[in-house]
């Protein structure tokens, strides 16, 4: 399998704990975001949406959206499950998902940002607002289910979305002394091995820093 990813997307880094919590191996493929390689028609080919990430199979099989990637990688090897197998808690898990992925990363997505700057408005300010309670709308959403991780005792797919929306929610200033419950289980993802090779300094596209 190939992962076309971007080292700081967020949506790359949800796919990037799945492929590892599964044992899963994978060529990387660095798409520049900021260099636009995501606009271009190689990477529309690709994702009609013109963003990572994009799990491409060995059969050439295109998947897109990060959350229809990780269903799929609970298909190929269901353990350990990303999807919580009780429908209750699955559905727990999907709602917390999907605050992140559908209430805050796509308003401040570098597209949306981009916009907001060139209507005239202040991209930070906007960014930390829908981060800052996006995140507080989903730790008041996660409490009543909450284990270990944010539901249950192992990491969901709503901790693989947690952790990356945390470290945008720092880029942005946000008040994380709000917070502490995720940044409670945020700190137990940081212990397991598999967070820690997806980590954005990880990648191969990171910035080295120099000596
Ligand atoms: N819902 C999508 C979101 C994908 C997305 O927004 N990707 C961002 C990076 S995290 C992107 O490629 N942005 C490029 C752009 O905005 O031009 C998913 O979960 O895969």
């Amino acid at each position: 399998m190939k992962l076309y990813s971007y080292w700081r997307s967020s949506a790359s880094w949800r796919v990037r704990i799945g492929l590892a919590l599964k044992g899963l191996p994978y060529a990387y493929e660095a798409v520049d975001l900021l260099a636009s390689q995501q606009k271009a028609d190689a990477h529309a080919a690709r994702n009609p949406m013109r963003q990572v990430p994009v799990l491409e199979l060995d059969d050439g099989t295109r998947l897109t959206q990060s959350l229809a990637i990780l269903g799929y990688l609970d298909h190929l090897r269901p353990d350990p499950p990303l999807y919580p197998v009780d429908a209750l808690e699955r559905a727990h898990a999907v709602a917390l998902a999907e605050i992140v992925n559908a209430g805050i990363q796509p308003l401040q997505n570098l597209t949306v940002l981009g916009r907001i700057e060139a209507l005239g408005g202040d991209k930070l300010v906007w960014g930390r607002d829908v981060i800052q309670s996006g995140l507080e709308a989903l730790q008041a959403a996660a409490a009543p289910h909450a284990g270990t991780f944010l539901v249950g005792d192992a990491p969901t797919v709503a901790d693989l979305c947690l952790v990356p929306q945390l470290y945008n929610a720092r880029r942005f200033a946000c008040d994380l002394d709000r917070l502490g419950l995720l940044t409670t289980i945020e700190a137990r993802c940081a212990a397991l091995p598999a967070f820690q090779a997806a980590h954005p300094d990880q990648q191969p596209d990171a910035p080295r820093s120099t000596p």
